[in-house]
């Protein structure tokens, strides 16, 4: 009798709250808050920052609170090559990250990273949104990472301390600073630099003079004041720099298909409006730019410079896979 009584009393405290919790787990009553961090090596108001700031809002408001983000930003995580570790380990879930260091993941990344790859903002646009954008982001997944989208950071400039930089003369034996991708480094060297790879940022080597000069969009010249440290800059514009808005593949894997495809249109809806906005904030950094006093160059001989790449396309063929360099090279003839 009363070995039943305690069975029947089990029962009934046990099933409730079997139930409570299945009702939980299904988000149906409380929904569970789950916290992600958003990892960035750059400053709030960057190009990266705009993105991440983006897809919080979206998907923060699209679960109605179900996902928070914490963004964090300035280096705080280290660089981003070791940010791209740290989502890969899922200690950082989601990662908005320039596609230079992304290229030792993945080489199909890499191929973005070429020099004079694309003409103009809508053919960069054409391709990453495209196909060929997509297979990159799927080349990710070798690596333990979801390729979400495509964010910018922008077409590349040169600036250095040394001399006005107008043919590809000019650039010789100047220590350049470059992303820490091999790729960036055989440019520089192509070209006649004396190229160091080094993570951001790099304020201090520019002040101390450890290296000449860097290459960047022009918003990060601005936002960093790299006017402080550099007195020449030529628009070259020799690389379209995207990023790479990533995510670390278990955990994308473990939303629900529903959650999976908000993650993906959010990330891709931040990415568009990142892209706007930066291209719309070019105009005032070049004028911040000039009134701090940088000596510009507008039009330098950026055939001069075309020319010493050649060989750079049929050596990436090499690396990275003469199939796939090949249709990127159609794609933006
Ligand atoms: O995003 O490392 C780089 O040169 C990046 O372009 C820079 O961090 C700004």
């Amino acid at each position: 009798m009363k070995k039943v009584f305690v069975v029947l009393l089990v029962t009934a405290l046990i099933i409730p709250s079997l139930f409570a919790n299945g009702q939980k787990e299904s988000g149906t009553t409380t929904p569970k808050v789950q916290k992600m961090i958003i990892g960035i090596v750059t400053v709030p108001g960057s190009a990266q920052y705009v993105a991440a700031e983006k897809f919080k809002e979206l998907v923060e408001k699209r679960s109605n609170g179900r996902y928070q983000f914490d963004i964090k930003h300035s280096a705080s995580l280290g660089s981003e090559s070791s940010i791209i570790q740290q989502v890969q380990m899922g200690t950082v879930d989601v990662a908005i990250i320039t596609t230079g260091p992304v290229g030792n993941i993945s080489k199909l990344a890499n191929a973005l990273s070429l020099p004079f790859l694309f003409k103009s903002y809508a053919q960069a646009d054409k391709v990453l949104d495209g196909p060929l954008g997509q297979e990159i982001l799927d080349s990710l997944a070798a690596s333990g990472i979801k390729g979400l989208a495509f964010s910018e950071n922008g077409f590349r400039n040169l600036t250095n301390n040394v001399r006005p930089v107008h043919t590809v003369a000019d650039v010789a034996g100047l220590k350049i600073r470059t992303m820490e991708a091999p790729l960036q480094v055989k440019i520089w060297r192509m070209l006649g630099a004396n190229p160091t790879p080094m993570a951001w940022p790099i304020n201090t080597e520019l002040a101390q003079g450890t290296i000449d000069g860097q290459e960047n969009p022009l918003w990060v010249i601005d936002k960093y004041k790299i006017y402080e440290v550099q007195k020449y800059m030529s628009m070259t514009r020799h690389v379209y720099s995207s990023h790479i808005d990533m995510m670390n593949l278990a955990t994308f894997n473990k939303l629900s298909k529903a959650d999976q495809k908000m993650f993906v249109s959010s990330m891709r809806e931040a990415a568009a409006y990142q892209r706007k906005k930066n291209r719309e904030s070019n105009e005032a950094h070049m004028a911040t730019i000039v009134a701090k006093g940088m000596i510009v160059d507008n039009t330098p001989d950026v055939n001069s410079f075309r020319a010493k790449l050649k060989p750079i396309y049929e050596e990436s063929k090499k690396d990275i896979g003469a199939d796939f360099v090949n249709r990127l090279l159609n794609a933006v003839k």
